[in-house]
């Protein structure tokens, strides 16, 4: 089964990842929400019904160890964060349909349910395994609570999530060399109860469901391996007070401890997607907005382990946007905690990148961050960094987020590009005919607004945001280039009607470009469309109004967006090295006192290491053909005494075995590294080094030289394409 492509006839969901409730936000965070928002607004322009919905994650180990740093109770810490989220999100033009939080009653119900359901449905098992625990504290030390390595790939990694590395889920006792973050003492372990819901139950119906799948290919590709392998439980219950209780009343085999435990946090955080939908329908009537529709379509939950398509052909469609460290959660723990309840499945996930700073790795701990609170310190409008945003790079890809780029590209895409083309356009109709001169539009302008909509309505179906946030400045770019062509101020008096013509032409440009800019620059489109004197909001226009005629009279326009001066990005450029200057210092020191503190400190979704900007330049299928990038696997390994950091490797490509002098000595032990599978450029230039030839070259990721290898168990010798 495919879907049909959107727009349909069913009611649409837009989700964003749950933001913690614990610190401040950044423009980091603000990525997801801007793209959740200017999506749901692009689909409400296509025709689709759609609500925009979220809430603060309040529960888990993020809020009890910030709060506990603070002394203060996590309800009371994660209620001022929630309230807070509440007020900066409508300061970016985001506005939710509904934002609701997991820890009010309706998601506490909900998640009730939901558990209840599996438990109902077979699904719920109990089994005694083994919890880290702070002997000196005398407490369990559920997931942030303790921190080692991860087991998958060797990385740093925290409780339950490989944070710095794989960024897999860990389930609890899986993290080697625990450490209590509490104390710094190494973690015991101790045998407890807990409740799982059986993964396993759920493999074929998984693998179905990823076929359906729609979104960016990291969330459609990348859960392949988890759910193709050996599909672990999934521990549904941890050790702490805070949180929703098991409800243990309603399971028939729960232990005597079962009711000491509270739910996992990734177990009622996605489930506040479906609370936060029901909340909406309680506010504006299922006339309006049917949940139901959405999530149990026909009113009726059909649980089980299957599929059925029938059930679904008019569900609605469930559309997630997150960040690209949490796709496993929503890919396969997710979709089986639906299935497990009788719930619809997500139709699409989008899975975004990560925002850096200046080319570096975004870090709260470092304070090297712009935080959401500062850029509304400045004059900037909310529309500029939405369109910044939402256009820095595809999804998928990681944005940088730099005051000069900024800077660079409000300048020449949204003042000399969008802005200019309006004003000039409008600003020549109002002058020399009180607003829009009466003509028709010409063949030309006519195909162009309809080219633009097309695009924009693919761009929509096939989730690429950028491309529908770039149709609108794309368009203005043809004007200008039509105005510049046509010179009507020079036809002003030599050929009137041509003239007017051509006016005529751009302002019907300018209507099309408020139509289409409105779903990521809402308010600026909002200006464009009063300047024009159109009735109504442009929200609640139509994409065929681009074509429609716009009102005979206007006044003269204002220019649409100013230029960002040298001075203004100077200082806050100046104002974020002193703050990563100072902050660094204290990390540094503090870093020294006590290693655990880092770990609270981090913030969601950055990327521990700093990375280079992405490269400006492209290159051709063609040039990266050239590279002859084969699988091998070292078969020997040794230390280049006269060197510090170079190593001999010995390289078995299938064909040959190849020696190369690889800058890996002291990143890697020498002793481990044969048998170790990795990636060859076989036709990179002979070199020689201490005398030892290196005819060829191993690929590894980052100063630490994290080996490439490839994600099955192709044959040495296997070609990279
Ligand atoms: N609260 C934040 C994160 O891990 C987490 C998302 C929940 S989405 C259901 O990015
Ligand atoms: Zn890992």
């Amino acid at each position: 089964m495919s879907h049909d492509q959107l727009p349909t006839d069913n009611p649409a969901v837009v989700t964003c990842g749950l933001p913690y409730a614990n610190g401040d936000l950044h423009v980091g965070h603000l990525r997801t929400y801007v793209v959740g928002d200017a999506y749901t607004r692009a689909l409400d322009r296509i025709g689709q019904q759609a609500a925009f919905v979220c809430g603060s994650d309040m529960h888990g180990t993020p809020i009890a160890v910030n709060a506990a740093e603070e002394g203060t109770d996590p309800e009371e810490f994660a209620l001022a964060y929630h309230e807070q989220y509440e007020a900066t999100f409508p300061q970016f033009n985001v506005e939710f349909d509904n934002y609701g939080h997991t820890h009010d009653e309706t998601n506490t119900e909900t998640t009730r349910e939901f558990v209840r359901s599996w438990i109902d449905q077979d699904v719920v098992i109990e089994k005694e395994i083994q919890v880290a625990w702070d002997s000196e504290e005398d407490q369990p030390l559920p997931d942030r609570y303790v921190e080692g390595t991860c087991p998958y790939c060797g990385e740093h990694a925290r409780g339950d999530e490989c944070d710095e590395g794989c960024q897999r889920h860990l389930e609890p006792g899986e993290i080697e060399d625990p450490v209590s973050t509490l104390t710094g003492n190494p973690a015991e372990y101790r045998t407890r109860e807990h409740k799982f819901l059986r993964l396993s139950d759920f493999q074929e119906y998984l693998q179905e469901f990823i076929d359906r799948l729609e979104g960016t290919e990291n969330a459609r590709n990348q859960p392949r391996e988890w759910i193709e392998g050996e599909l672990q439980d999934l521990c549904i219950t941890r050790d702490m007070d805070w949180g929703i209780d098991y409800p243990a009343e309603d399971d028939p085999e729960a232990g005597e401890t079962a009711e000491e435990l509270v739910l996992y946090v990734w177990v009622d955080a996605p489930i506040e997607y479906v609370s936060a939908t029901k909340q909406y329908t309680e506010q504006v009537g299922t006339e309006t907005y049917d949940w139901e529709e959405v999530w149990k379509p026909g009113g009726e939950a059909r649980p089980g382990t299957e599929w059925d398509d029938d059930w679904t052909d008019d569900a609605g469609e469930i559309i997630h946007i997150i960040g690209r460290d949490i796709i496993q959660h929503h890919t396969v723990f997710w979709p089986a905690m639906l299935r497990g309840a009788g719930y619809n499945e997500p139709r699409a996930v989008l899975a975004t990148g990560f925002v850096g700073i200046d080319g570096k790795a975004l870090s709260t701990s470092r304070n090297r961050a712009v935080w959401a609170e500062e850029y509304l310190d400045t004059d900037f409008h909310p529309d500029l960094f939405r369109y910044y945003i939402t256009t820095g790079s595809g999804l998928e890809q990681d944005v940088d987020f730099s005051w000069d780029r900024f800077q660079q590209r409000v300048n020449s895409e949204l003042v000399g590009n969008l802005g200019n083309f309006c004003y000039r356009g409008l600003l020549f109709a109002h002058r020399n005919y009180d607003g829009t001169p009466d003509a028709d539009v010409s063949e030309e302008v006519r195909e162009a607004i309809q080219d633009a909509i097309a695009d924009f309505e693919d761009a929509v179906a096939e989730y690429t945001i950028r491309d529908v946030a770039d149709v609108a400045v794309d368009l203005a770019d043809f004007g200008n280039g039509y105005i510049q062509r046509n010179e009507p101020w020079n036809l002003v008096d030599d050929d009137p009607e041509q003239a007017a013509q051509v006016i005529r032409d751009c302002v019907q440009l300018a209507k099309a470009c408020a139509v289409l800019m409105q779903p990521v620059m809402p308010e600026k489109a909002e200006t464009l469309w009063e300047q024009l004197n159109e009735d109504g909001s442009v929200a609640d226009a139509e994409l065929s109004d681009a074509l429609a005629e716009p009102p005979a009279g206007f006044d003269a326009p204002a220019e649409l967006f100013a230029e960002i001066e040298d001075e203004e990005v100077e200082a806050l450029n100046e104002t974020l090295r002193e703050r990563v200057a100072a902050a660094s210092e204290d990390a540094d020191s503090e870093d020294d006192e006590d290693a655990g503190s880092e770990t609270a400190d981090s913030a969601d979704g950055e990327a521990a290491a700093d990375f280079e900007p992405l490269a400006e330049e492209r290159i051709g299928f063609e040039d990266f053909q050239e590279l002859d990038l084969r699988v091998g696997e070292i078969t020997a390994a040794e230390a280049i005494e006269d060197s510090d950091n170079l190593m001999r490797l010995e390289v078995d490509i299938g064909i040959e075995t190849r020696q190369v002098v690889a800058g890996i000595q002291g990143l890697h032990d020498a002793d481990a590294l044969p048998g170790t599978k990795c990636v060859l450029l076989a036709n990179m230039e002979k070199a020689e080094l201490f005398g030892y030839e290196s005819d060829g070259m191993v690929l590894a990721a980052g100063e630490d030289a994290d080996l490439l290898r490839t994600h099955g168990d192709s044959e040495p010798g296997t070609k990279i394409r």
